[in-house]
């Protein structure tokens, strides 16, 4: 860890305002706000579990983490499905929502899971995550990708339909039954009569110019949408916006997964040192890291780290002792060693909360720790 990064002592508030992110800007600014620095990671099994979760426990976290292939039921419908749920969830009680989809293949395979496929990962989750195993190009496409859909989602597709009659010489006789053209956005498509006229010689043909009655054309135009909301969801309180904050930026952010929790995990050094280069090669698309300590060490680094393997013990006992890991390679640490040692800046607590018998006051209990934590290292 760069142990004397002014990093580690800057409020967030302050770190708000010099982040390069503006995804990261907006997440300080709303921690500040709702003093917590705590992610859930909802690792249940169905949707409806997920959803309830979100909306009990949304009060005390600042980033809801999901891995959408572990849940039965997701609905995958834009609109109304799970991830449109999510987001109005969201919107109301004030998260970021982290698909830990740890992307790792070819540029193009992977523009195309996070933009399009089943899930349309890009469509709901504010923040995703990659293993840089396959390299720093990998890296590019995805920012590439977030631009390019950026650059569409903020306009959208307003389409017209106009009915009128056509003028006979319009028309040519080799397509009059069906005559469909595409000139660039426009598609018309020629309606014959009810009782049209069946195919023939120049008698039939000019019957048929002129048993056809109307044209409709379809124009399909894109055009600015007044909201950055998306996707939109139409479940009742939609429209609950969380106060105090406006809503985040429509940009995308991926955190690089630097280091990980486990027991014998093979990331080596130079590959944490690898991520550091990329992220700060892509500024404008890479917040920050999933790490086990903070990563920052020049000067003008001024990355997120959002860090799993976390865990208190239970209540009543040694607050900082040690905490027993799951017997399949996870490993515990305790929020003060994470935030108050290690320098990291939100925790990621999953089973911690999940399995409490009253995971909404266990998210608080965590949120409490954590934020104290934080608050000494910066006092
Ligand atoms: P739990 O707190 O229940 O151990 O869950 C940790 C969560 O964080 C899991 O969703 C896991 O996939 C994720 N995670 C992790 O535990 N360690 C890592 O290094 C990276 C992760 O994404």
């Amino acid at each position: 860890m760069a142990s004397r990064h002014p990093t580690l002592k800057t409020p967030f508030f302050e770190r708000a305002k010099h982040a390069d992110h503006p995804l990261t800007a907006y997440l300080y600014r709303l921690m500040v706000l709702k003093s917590s620095n705590l992610c859930l990671s909802a690792d249940v099994h169905t949707a409806r579990d997920l959803l309830a979760l979100a909306d009990k426990a949304g009060p005390s976290i600042v980033v809801l983490k999901t891995h959408y292939d572990l849940i039965s039921g997701w609905d995958y419908n834009p609109v109304t499905g799970t991830g449109a749920r999510l987001a109005a969830l969201a919107r109301k009680h004030g998260f970021l929502i982290f698909e830990d989809r740890k992307f790792v293949d070819i540029g193009k395979t992977v523009q195309m899971q996070f933009t399009a496929g089943t899930a349309r990962i890009i469509e709901w989750a504010h923040i995703t995550n990659a293993n840089m195993d396959a390299g720093k190009d990998m890296v590019r496409a995805m920012a590439e990708a977030a631009a390019k859909w950026k650059e569409r989602i903020n306009y959208e597709v307003k389409t017209s339909v106009t009915v009128g009659t056509p003028v006979s010489d319009h028309f040519d006789d080799e397509h009059e039954h069906e005559h469909e053209h595409e000139n660039g956005d426009t598609l018309s498509r020629l309606e014959p009569r009810e009782n049209g006229v069946s195919n023939g010689g120049s008698r039939d043909t000019e019957a048929r110019k002129g048993s056809i009655v109307s044209i409709t054309t379809v124009t399909q135009s894109f055009e600015p949408v007044d909201s950055p909301r998306l996707p939109k969801s139409t479940t009742d309180g939609d429209d609950n916006l969380f106060p105090g904050i406006e809503e985040p930026p429509m940009d995308r952010g991926l955190l690089l997964l630097a280091q990980m929790s486990t027991k014998g995990c093979l990331m080596t050094p130079a590959y944490t040192q690898a991520c550091v280069e990329a992220a700060r090669d892509h500024k404008g698309f890479v917040m920050g890291f999933v790490s086990q300590e903070s990563l920052n060490s020049a000067p003008d680094d001024n990355f997120i780290h959002i860090t799993p393997g976390c865990k208190l013990p239970p209540e009543g006992e040694e607050e900082n002792g040690q905490v027993e890991g799951d017997g399949l390679g996870q490993q515990y640490n305790t929020p003060a060693k994470l935030i108050g040692i290690r320098g990291v800046d939100i925790v990621i607590v999953g089973r911690g909360i999940i399995e409490a018998d009253d995971p909404p006051s266990e998210a608080e209990r965590y949120r409490r720790k954590a934020w104290t934590a934080y608050q000494a290292r910066v006092a």
